[in-house]
């Protein structure tokens, strides 16, 4: 795969942080995406743009971060029918519960897919991406499901470590 599949969209150069989760996935599965910043309210017409020209260009899915009122998700989801998962940054005085509201209420009609709020979701929003594309692409979702193995050797491996630890 070389072509540009996934587009990470952030509403502000702020959430590059929390959103660095969603590129270290796509990277570990190596996924091609892009990583852009662009407002539903501050750029209103590049956000419309993009999204109406993503389909054409090569793009499969889009996630989007937006902390407060986040409508780039629906906004990007109003412009493609391409999958769009939305990501809710926490920003002060709400922490994300406003973003999340904001996000996960979409009327009938305009589906955006919400994760969880800040890095967790971040991460999970890039999984998903995975799951979406593996549908189409059998050695991607074969890494998929050595990522879910890995990920239960791992808790499997932190219980035995813990049941040590209680019989010490
Ligand atoms: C949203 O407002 C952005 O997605 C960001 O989470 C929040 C605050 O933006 P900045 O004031 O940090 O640019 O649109």
């Amino acid at each position: 795969m070389d072509k540009t599949l996934v587009a990470i969209l952030m509403g502000s150069k702020s959430d590059a942080t929390a959103m660095q989760g969603a590129a270290e996935v796509l990277r570990e599965f190596k996924v091609p995406f892009t990583m852009r910043v662009m407002s539903a309210h501050r750029t209103p017409a590049v956000a419309a743009e993009f999204a109406t020209s993503a389909e054409e260009r090569g793009l499969k899915v889009l996630i989007c971060a937006a902390g407060m009122a986040a409508h780039l998700a629906g906004v990007i989801a109003a412009h493609t029918t391409l999958p769009v998962i939305g990501v809710p940054m926490a920003c002060e005085p709400f922490n994300g519960f406003d973003a999340l509201l904001a996000m996960v209420q979409m009327p009938p009609g305009i589906p955006v897919a919400t994760v969880t709020a800040g890095k967790a979701g971040a991460r999970n929003s890039a999984l998903l991406a995975v799951a979406i594309l593996a549908l189409a692409d059998p050695s991607l979702a074969a890494r998929l499901r050595e990522f879910r193995v890995a990920q239960a050797r791992k808790i499997e491996a932190d219980d035995a470590s813990l049941q040590a630890e209680m019989r010490a």
